[in-house]
């Protein structure tokens, strides 16, 4: 049970601090993340002991033995891989990244457990929940937090590359010198064909209108943090036109609508609310050079405060929208 729980809040804080834009907020849901993930190594030699007697016995619940064995081997695999991103071990290693192994074996653990815990209908039991039980969990976390706090204490005093992480717990990459930033997409996208003389943005509140490249450029500029989940940061100076002044210019400021629905040419869309307009840029230019494709030209939204996952690429449609800005998957679906 105490395993369940901490891998319940290692996965929650670990979801909430991809969704968490606020730096305060994320450096708690992070430390919290890191706390839950050591605890779960504190708890390996207990949970080995179970595993063990587990095989002696005949394969119960859901999948039995083989079940338990791969979820242990798993969980090992998520804490191992988050360790390693957190000291600066961040690869790519044979094409994908710690980050990319952390989360795909987490979602895998997250499924097994589920199918795990629905065949063994395992209940609380009093103890578990008594005196003991809260003094044990107080023990856990207490130990969890001195390995987390010695680690972090470590990574400074050696000065591994983990020590300068933002409270994200991304490593820098690439700041001011966007050849050297990561070229990343969320999930499955890839960077688009776009014919110049043919590409228009259209700008939609009520009424439509359509820009071409060349209707782009602006002077609107600021200086914000890309923070990719991925983990990694790079912060760049980027020029184009706010989109307060996009809208008041092209279609007017806006009557109604709550939201702006930002949509890129190949699909994948994030919705912001409208009140953040004055803060959000449309981007054609980044350290005073031309975006490159792989980095959104002709123009991607700057989404300053907001993971990187916000700042959609290839720009082809802003549209006000009288929907609210959650009424969204809390992740792009591409
Ligand atoms: N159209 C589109 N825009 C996108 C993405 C994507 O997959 N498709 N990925 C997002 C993510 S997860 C990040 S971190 C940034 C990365 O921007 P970069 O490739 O310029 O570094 O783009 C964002 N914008
Ligand atoms: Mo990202």
């Amino acid at each position: 049970m105490a395993a369940l729980a901490v891998l319940g809040l290692a996965m929650a804080s670990g979801v909430l601090a991809f969704a968490t834009g606020s730096e305060a907020a994320v450096r708690v849901v992070v430390a919290v993340h890191g706390i839950a993930g050591l605890c779960l190594v504190l708890l390996t030699p207990w949970k080995a002991v179970i595993v063990r007697r587990g095989l002696a016995k005949a394969g119960r619940g859901l999948g039995g033995r083989g079940a338990s064995v791969a979820l242990g081997a798993l969980v090992l695999l998520v804490v191992g891989t988050g360790i390693a991103h957190a000291v600066g071990a961040t690869g790519p290693y044979l094409g994908v990244t710690t980050m990319q192994v952390h989360v795909g074996a987490a979602i895998v653990v997250g499924v097994l457990v589920l199918l795990h815990a629905w065949g063994r209908h395992q209940r609380p039991r009093h103890s578990d929940l008594g005196r003991r039980g809260l003094l044990r969990a107080g023990a856990l976390a207490g130990g969890g937090a001195l390995l987390w706090s010695a680690t972090e204490v470590a990574a400074g005093a050696v000065s591994l590359p983990g020590a300068d992480r933002r409270a994200t717990g991304s490593h820098e990459r690439g700041t001011d010198d966007p050849v050297r930033m990561p070229v990343t997409q969320w999930l499955s996208d890839s960077v688009p064909a776009v014919d110049a003389a043919r590409f228009r943005l259209e700008v939609i509140a009520g009424r439509t209108v359509a820009l071409g490249v060349s209707d782009l450029d602006g002077s609107d500029s600021v200086r914000a943090v890309l923070d990719c989940t991925g983990g990694w940061y790079a912060e760049q100076d980027w020029r184009g036109v706010r989109l307060d002044h996009l809208l008041a210019e092209t279609v007017g400021v806006p009557e109604h609508g709550r939201s702006i629905d930002v949509v890129s040419l190949t699909g994948y869309r994030r919705r912001l609310p409208l009140t953040e307009a004055s803060s959000l840029l449309l981007a054609t230019s980044v350290a005073a050079r031309p975006l490159s494709r792989g980095h959104g030209a002709p123009v991607r939204l700057v989404a300053p405060g907001r993971r990187g996952f916000w700042w959609v690429k290839w720009v082809a449609r802003i549209e006000v929208v009288d929907a609210p800005w959650w009424l969204q998957p809390p992740f792009p679906g591409q």
